[in-house]
């Protein structure tokens, strides 16, 4: 049994959760952090008090993109170019994607978590604009090419594709990027994808 552990009101799980959906593994999730608090258990397996942790048998892993790639290695190579050189421009994604939940966050946390009338306006509109750079970058990207992770959809769409989620359903202003809608329209019909849209709250 695959096990997941995490609140699945965080991205960093929503992700794995897709992945392992996607790989077609037979899994269980657990609730813990954030809300849920933690357990001396799970501190055991994960000392940094964050979420996802996943067990496979007995093997343990933390931090989210690691999780994904140790899914797609293990299994589901399907999930990951064979090439040496489409996989890394696949996997360089996976990285940037922090990058971009760091340009999101205070963002992110004035929209879901402060009321509109107490929202601090300067930080929401330095996200909105920070996340608009960012994805001016990713929708020149999907001009030229079907998926992140190449020419099929792969592991590496999986952590952008839950954060252009957010995105593009947080009310944030933001720049047009017809290529990165297409792209998450596709994304949508992904088995998996119907985790990402729980409620971050
Ligand atoms: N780089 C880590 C970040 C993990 C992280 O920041 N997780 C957040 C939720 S998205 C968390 O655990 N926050 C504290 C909590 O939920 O108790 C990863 O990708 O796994």
């Amino acid at each position: 049994m695959f096990t997941i552990w995490g609140r699945l009101n965080s991205h960093n799980v929503k992700k794995v959760v897709w992945a392992t959906v996607e790989a077609g593994l037979e899994w269980e999730r657990h609730d813990i952090g954030g809300q849920f608090g933690y357990t001396p258990e799970y501190l055991a397996m994960n000392p940094n008090r964050l979420v996802p942790t996943i067990q496979d048998g007995d093997f343990t892993l933390w931090e989210s993109n690691a999780i994904l790639r140790y899914i797609a290695d293990q299994h589901a190579r399907h999930l990951w170019s064979g090439d040496t050189q489409t996989r890394a421009k696949a996997d360089r994604w996976m990285d940037w994607q922090f990058q971009f939940a760091d340009a999101q966050r205070e963002a992110f946390l004035q929209m879901v978590r402060v009321p509109e009338g107490e929202r601090d306006k300067a930080k929401v509109e330095k996200g909105a604009q920070a996340t608009s750079a960012m994805m001016a970058i990713l929708e020149e990207t999907l001009a030229s090419q079907e998926w992140l992770s190449g020419k099929d959809f792969g592991i590496a769409d999986i952590p952008m594709g839950t954060y252009t989620h957010t995105w593009l359903t947080l009310g944030l202003d933001r720049i047009e990027t017809p290529h990165v809608r297409a792209w998450y329209e596709k994304l949508k019909l992904r088995p998996g994808f119907k985790y990402v849209t729980i409620p971050l709250t």
